[in-house]
């Protein structure tokens, strides 16, 4: 049966998008994180800085001041899960690294802060390299490819995996991500997702990250007729049809709010795949 990992996501914030101040106490954060590596999370990925679209960012000391004492409870917790850091900062990486994070997901792939490649590269973590058109401020504000949208995000896929290695990172320490909705229209995310093989061509793992986000909620609305987005607690339905979508279409990580429905959809995907009466 092909194989698939989840990355659960655990936010220290107070302004993400979908779960916005939910997690922000330590206690909390440490509970979800409980909760996804029970209900099947092979990775929790904590975040303490919002990416959304318009998200102000976040000075450094504050944003220690949230992930770290929810890294270390993380790692001294013992629930069999691998801890991955979403931040853009080095200094963040370092001492999420320290406390037993595996992999730094930087949603800059490398570009935000000129130390970060070679804080990955000393410690041997793993990384995540994701595609983003602009900055979370102003992302969304029209985005706008010259050329063909998948094209051009393989294109930057394969440049930040050739600066990465020769920043000394292994590859096979390196997974990519298109970054659904980071700097894409709707049009934009249907194109990446309908074309993922093509990102799968260039050899490394791809990560994708669909859940709750915008583009679901407009098709949501749609399908019911609809003019105003579904709210983010209405986007599960979604969430779980593109995370389908994208295994068949070779992705291999998802990152998702709600990992137990995302384990059941995947199973019965993988299972229909194998076709091997699992
Ligand atoms: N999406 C978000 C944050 N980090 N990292 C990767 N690699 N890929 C993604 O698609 C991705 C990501 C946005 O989701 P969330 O963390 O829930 O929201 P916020 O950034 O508002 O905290």
């Amino acid at each position: 049966m092909a194989q698939y990992t989840l990355m659960g996501v655990v936010n220290v914030t107070p302004d993400s998008f979908s779960d916005g101040g939910r997690f922000l106490a330590p206690e909390d954060a440490l509970e979800q994180g409980r909760i996804l590596a029970a209900e099947g999370a092979d990775i929790l990925d904590v975040g303490a800085e919002s990416t959304r679209p318009g998200a102000e960012p976040v000075e450094l000391e504050e944003e220690l001041r949230r992930a770290m004492p929810v890294m270390e409870a993380l790692a001294g917790a013992g629930l069999g899960v691998e801890l991955s850091i979403d931040t853009t900062k080095a200094a963040v990486a370092a001492a999420a690294i320290d406390a037993g994070a595996g992999i730094v997901n930087d949603v800059t792939a490398l570009r935000g802060d000129p130390e970060m490649a070679a804080v990955v590269a000393s410690t041997g973590a793993r990384c995540c390299l994701m595609h983003m058109l602009g900055e979370p401020r102003t992302m969304q504000h029209r985005p706008h490819y010259d050329g063909d949208v998948v094209d051009e995000v393989k294109a930057f896929l394969e440049e930040r995996l050739a600066f990465a290695v020769r920043a000394g990172i292994a590859e096979e320490r390196i997974v990519l991500d298109p970054g659904i909705g980071f700097g894409k229209t709707l049009a934009h995310n249907l194109a990446l997702l309908a074309r993922l093989d093509e990102l799968c061509a260039l050899g490394r793992p791809i990560l994708v990250g669909t859940s709750r986000k915008t583009f679901l909620g407009v098709l949501g609305a749609r399908a019911h007729g609809l003019e105003d987005p579904l709210p983010t607690d209405r986007r599960l339905p979604g969430t779980l049809a593109t995370c389908v979508l994208a295994f068949e279409r070779g992705a291999g990580i998802f990152r998702v709010h709600e990992v137990a429905p995302a384990a059941e959809a995947l199973a019965v995907a993988a299972a229909t795949l194998g076709g091997d009466g699992a």
